[in-house]
């Protein structure tokens, strides 16, 4: 019972997988239905040949006047050869045709999907990237969609061609003899059944099978954007292993899934062959006794192929729509994929925020654990507000819910008075120039990157906003300065110099709010007391919110906010926390005076 309303809700499934793959033909749907008339039409003059070779062997070869007709209708003879000929020909080009068309409207579609599916996928919010490994994502866009491809041009051509024969055979063996044809489909249920419980057997190894190339994907995109970390451990022969484990894993279970035919294809064999014997048994006996001509003999014997072909083919055709289904569900997954947070990008009038932020009975969850408790806090527009607190304290969550990466459990977070759910996406994060903790930077060249928010910036304004970040002088000091390509993640710069890249390009956007993730974290102190200075004397107005762990980057700030494992535990001026002698003081006084000085309870953990 339980399983029937599975299956039931799989066939369910399926249907929907292929009405979406219909929807995404258009524009392409005419031609793909051209296609498959093509192949109706194609493999229907299969039938023609054996037909014409009945007349032949009727009328010049096991007709009593043969020698008779040979004389008499040499005309006939010439003509039905011909035809023969000419009907190849024609079967030959439209075939040509035929894939063409195949070709051409899946390769549009795929490429209609492909786009489709990248735009999606950039539009997803953070926790959908915390939770799809970037292998699957991969696989997704390259492996299923190619398999789908290959499924729309290649499989269902097989399919409809070989039913296309078959059924014409079958009609065609009717019209010559009901019995001798009767006598032959006896085979089919049983073909029908033994088919069917090879489909359901082998379709979960299918899906199994789809997963685990998504697995040995993920481990191979892991290895080789991690490859200086393995480097660094010296684990390239753990990491080998752990890549072979997977790649032996998946050629495993490929194997296992081709093998499964193998249990089902003495039987198909076996019937396949069976039509070979009834014929020659019951045809050799229609024809003994005169029920059949000799001629039509020789046309069941040329066509009985077209039924037998297929049921040799089955496995591997069960097998393909196996892996496509696997494939396309996946597919339609990230079509579906709804993000919590969604940008519109709705082409509205940007407006420049005054850089307002207010925290609201804050309380935010990762998968359900909380990890910010009921925070609550303003920020006036122009500010300068300091964050700090022990790692993991939830410094980063917390202005992450600024830009909207994430959305508050409880509370609310507003932005010049408007809670950020009810504004315009794209407009509140067009206000925001963020510096994020691991600095990423994309393999363009120093000047690309820096301009990244703003690739119009005018060369004069890069050159500024890497002096303001205390990165101009070690540009100019590379090769081709500003021109100089660094690679994939910044490779070929120091962390300090990405981070000061990173703060740039933050600064460039000239946005009414900045946040600074713990961007001065790796740069010396002196050019620490730089940064400071370009920040301090910023040419637009601007709050600033200022992740630091340093006392010298915080004393500065107009306030200073203190997490404590997701509740702000104390707020204030450099010298009214001092004076309070909590958190602030300890991490001060540990900064200036040096190790060794007790740590209170609240201190680093
Ligand atoms: N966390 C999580 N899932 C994420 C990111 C963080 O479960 N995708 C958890 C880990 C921490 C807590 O949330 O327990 C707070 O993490 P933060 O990144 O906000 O912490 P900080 O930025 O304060 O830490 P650090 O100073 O190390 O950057
Ligand atoms: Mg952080």
């Amino acid at each position: 019972m339980q399983l029937e309303r599975e299956n039931k809700q799989k066939l369910g499934d399926e249907m929907f997988e292929l009405k979406w793959l219909w929807q995404n033909l258009e524009g392409n749907r005419t031609r793909y239905i051209v296609a498959m008339v093509l192949s109706v039409v194609g493999s229907s003059l299969m039938i023609i040949n054996p037909y014409i070779g009945q007349r032949i062997v009727d009328t010049f070869i096991a007709s009593d006047d043969a020698v008779q007709n040979l004389t008499q209708e040499r005309g006939l003879l010439i003509m039905l050869c011909l035809g023969m000929i000419g009907f190849s020909l024609l079967r030959t080009g439209l075939a040509y045709f035929t894939t063409m068309q195949y070709e051409r409207a899946s390769q549009n579609m795929l490429y209609d999907v492909r786009v489709y599916l990248y735009n999606k996928i950039q539009g997803q919010d953070m926790e959908y990237y915390d939770h799809n490994r970037t292998g699957d994502l991969m696989t997704k866009m390259t492996g299923d969609l190619d398999m789908v491809r290959h499924s729309m041009s290649w499989i269902i051509k097989t399919i409809i061609e070989s039913l296309t024969i078959f059924v014409a055979a079958v009609i065609y063996f009717f019209t010559i003899d009901a019995v001798l044809t009767l006598w032959l489909l006896v085979l089919s249920p049983p073909i029908f059944i033994v088919a069917n419980i090879f489909a359901k057997r082998v379709r979960p190894m299918y899906i199994d099978l789809r997963e685990r190339l998504s697995q040995l994907n993920t481990t191979t995109q892991e290895n080789i954007s991690g490859n200086r970390v393995v480097k660094a451990f010296a684990r390239e022969e753990f990491e080998i292993e752990k890549f072979t484990d997977k790649n032996v894993n998946y050629s495993q279970a490929n194997k296992k899934a081709a093998l499964v035919w193998l249990d089902y294809f003495p039987y198909l064999e076996t019937a396949a062959q069976a039509f070979n014997v009834i014929l020659m048994l019951a045809g050799g006996y229609f024809v003994m006794n005169g029920r059949i001509t000799f001629g039509e003999f020789s046309a069941f014997s040329a066509l009985i192929w077209a039924v037998s072909n297929p049921v040799r083919n089955i496995g591997i055709i069960i097998n393909d729509i196996q892996r496509f289904f696997a494939s396309l569900s996946k597919i339609v997954e990230i079509y579906y994929a709804k993000p919590n947070i969604a940008n519109e990008h709705n082409a509205t009038k940007m407006r420049r925020y005054e850089g307002r932020i207010e925290f609201d009975n804050v309380s935010f969850k990762y998968d359900g654990k909380e990890v910010l408790h009921d925070i609550s806090f303003t920020i006036e527009p122009g500010e300068t507000i300091a964050i700090m607190g022990s790692t993991g304290s939830g410094k980063t969550s917390l202005v992450n819910l600024i830009s909207r990466f994430y959305d508050v459990a409880s509370g609310q977070v507003l932005v010049d008075g408007v809670d950020v759910r009810k504004l315009e996406l794209d407009e509140l994060r067009g206000n925001i120039g963020v510096a994020t903790q691991d600095v990423l930077l994309f393999s363009d060249t120093i000047d690309g990157n820096i301009a990244f928010g703003d690739p119009e910036l005018p060369e004069e304004q890069t050159i500024e906003y890497a002096q303001l970040a205390a990165a101009h002088s070690f540009i100019t000091k590379m090769p081709e300065g500003y021109d100089t390509i660094v690679g994939e993640r910044g490779v070929g710069l120091s962390g300090g110099q990405k981070q000061r890249i990173a703060l740039a390009r933050a600064l460039a956007v000239q946005r009414p709010i900045l946040i600074l993730d713990d961007t001065t974290s790796a740069v010396d102190l002196e050019t620490e007391e730089h940064i400071q200075k370009s920040l301090r004397e910023l040419h637009f107005d601007c709050t600033k919110i200022i992740i630091a762990q340093r006392v010298s980057t915080t004393a500065e700030a107009d306030r200073i906010l203190i997490l404590d494992n997701g509740r702000l535990i104390e707020e204030g001026t450099h010298a009214e926390l001092l004076a309070k002698r909590g958190y602030y003081y300890d991490v001060f006084m540990l900064q200036n005076e040096g190790i060794g000085r007790q740590v209170s309870a609240h201190g680093q953990k």
